[in-house]
């Protein structure tokens, strides 16, 4: 294929951005008081406005046409349609498959994969509710009080960031707790935690053999038996979420208590399969039933809809106008909810791993930007910290802000206080950075606030360009359903940027690279001689870290 950048589209774009950059969102806002009205998209309850961007209809429309030009919907067809989009793994992606409500059949290699999707929902259905109302005790007839989901990165971030985000629907006597690095003191400040007779871990590998995971798997496992001093506590005390059946046999997991999936769920998009089963127990099947519901919804959204309407489709589109226009490399995610505080690292990593790439599908080198480097932190919290430099410093940060209209919790004056004083930071957040503050206004301000001192120079200080693009969401409430829609919105919109930029979004060499040389420097760190086969500066740190250990 030849690259997007010749297309006839991106040639108009790149056109249309030299006449257009000057433009100030201050001026598109005041020359069109109907503005918001065109820039927003709604699905059900969630309202998505972008009109805080320095976008034009013309913009827009040639965005899609670039997307069209692209063939978005044939490669949207091909993932839908279970074909091996991840060729350099041989696999489909098809997390779609995993949240398919509709229960329509979904082909992988001639084979509906449905049945097999329906058949681990109902296990995790009857086991996650016989943890949670007491009937699957641990080995000395307790029940289970704590889940400690062993696993990282996919096996990991999506589980956790789902259960802190609902912790209002978790089981008020079920805690569950997080163990991924392989630094011990994640594993050892989790046990200090535990109670051994109501521990039940959840060994969460899909290879089940990642060095991280299966060295806590281990810890804890000789954890539980000095603890029970009981053979038998395996049996009861430990779950595998894995495609590998030999390696966790050979754990000592019984096979009642093995969750499988499939090649075709990468890692990063695996929360919605048996890796969600931390989740299924603390927050119950019916509720991780309606977060499926809500990815499927946004599945069905993003197949059908036209561009113009097509919610993940606007959002990578407007994303790439950034990246690719503007040289803006970086998105920062601004959740306003204490809950979704784990979103930005989610997000971060279903961005970066998937569009971190420099290599085409045609093994060429891309020869534009791709994936942007993705960060953030609950709002208001960042406020505090680092909207300084989103403000004011000389980068430019696109920004996501995202918030629930109602809070979880009820707390201050009729239980709003908190929230209305939130969604007052949250908007006016984004409308500081679109709008920024002239010279002229500081120079009022000072003068009406402050006497008439040292005006001139405080006005560049106290100024503010403005200009600074956003998107915001907002959403009646944080429930399973809504955060399942906004999920899958954001794994979409990963999945068009990457047909943008004709890169494959499914693989994840660069985690594999660490991995291997990891295996290289361990059996080093035993052997009594120096280490002097890697490059000097590893040599050194290597043979320093040996002698002082
Ligand atoms: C995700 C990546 C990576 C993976 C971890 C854990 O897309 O592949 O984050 O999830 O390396 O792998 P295992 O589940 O095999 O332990």
């Amino acid at each position: 294929m030849t690259s997007i950048t010749h297309s006839k589209s991106w040639i108009k774009l790149k056109k249309h951005h030299d006449e257009f950059s000057n433009s100030h969102m201050r001026d598109l806002f005041n020359d069109d008081p109907d503005r918001f009205n065109k820039f927003n998209l709604q699905f059900d309850d969630l309202l998505y406005d972008f009109s805080k961007n320095i976008v034009s209809q013309d913009t827009l429309n040639l965005l899609y046409d670039v997307a069209k030009e692209a063939h978005l919907s044939d490669w949207v067809n091909t993932l839908f349609n279970g074909e091996k989009i991840n060729f350099t793994e041989n696999r489909a992606a098809l997390h779609i498959a995993l949240r398919n409500r509709s229960n329509k059949p979904i082909l992988v290699d001639g084979k509906d994969v449905m049945p097999e999707v329906n058949a681990i929902l109902e296990k995790m259905h009857l086991f996650s509710e016989a943890i949670r109302n007491g009937k699957t005790k641990g080995c000395t007839g307790k029940k289970f009080k704590t889940i400690v989901n062993i696993g990282i990165g996919g096996s990991d971030l999506g589980p956790a960031m789902v259960c802190n985000a609902l912790k209002s629907y978790g089981h008020k006597d079920i805690t569950p707790i997080f163990v991924s690095n392989v630094d011990g003191s994640d594993i050892s400040q989790a046990l200090e935690k535990c109670d051994p007779e109501t521990t039940l871990f959840v060994i969460a590998s899909k290879t089940f053999t990642t060095q991280e995971t299966m060295t806590n798997a281990f810890s804890a496992r000789e954890w539980l038996l000095n603890e029970l001093s009981n053979e038998d506590a395996i049996k009861h005390h430990f779950v595998a979420i894995s495609t590998n059946e030999s390696a966790v046999k050979a754990f000592g997991i019984k096979a009642d208590n093995m969750f499988t999936f499939w090649d075709w769920v990468g890692g990063r998009y695996s929360l919605w399969s048996s890796i969600g089963l931390s989740i299924a127990i603390y927050i119950g099947m019916d509720n991780f039933e309606d977060l499926l519901l809500g990815a499927h919804e946004i599945d069905n959204h993003f197949k059908n809809e036209p561009l113009e309407k097509n919610i993940p489709v606007t959002l990578a589109m407007i994303g790439i106008w950034y990246i690719n226009f503007y040289n803006y490399n970086t998105l920062s995610v601004l959740p306003y909810d204490q809950g979704l505080s784990l979103l930005p690292s989610y997000l971060q990593q279903a961005d970066m791993e998937s569009n971190g790439k420099f290599i085409g599908r045609d093994g060429k080198k891309v020869c534009l930007h791709t994936g942007p480097i993705v960060w953030g932190e609950a709002g208001t919290n960042g406020q505090h910290a680092f909207y300084q430099l989103i403000h004011q410093g000389t980068d430019i940060i696109p920004t996501d802000f995202i918030m629930p209209i109602k809070s979880q919790y009820k707390i201050g004056r009729n239980g709003e206080k908190h929230h209305k004083i939130l969604f007052s930071n949250f908007v006016a957040q984004s409308r500081a950075l679109m709008l920024g503050k002239t010279e002229d206004n500081v120079r009022a301000e000072i003068k009406d606030n402050e006497g008439n001192k040292n005006i001139e120079e405080m006005i560049p200080h106290k100024s503010f360009e403005g200009n600074r693009p956003s998107n915001s969401f907002l959403f009646k409430e944080l429930n399973p359903k809504s955060l399942g829609r906004l999920l899958a919105i954001y794994e979409h919109k990963v999945f068009v940027q990457g047909i943008i930029w004709n890169i494959n979004s499914f693989d994840q060499w660069g985690v594999e690279y660490g991995k291997q040389i990891a295996s290289l420097v361990l059996p080093v760190l035993d052997q009594n001689t120096q280490a002097d086969n890697f490059d000097s500066s590893t040599d050194h740190l290597i043979n320093y870290f040996k002698k002082n250990i």
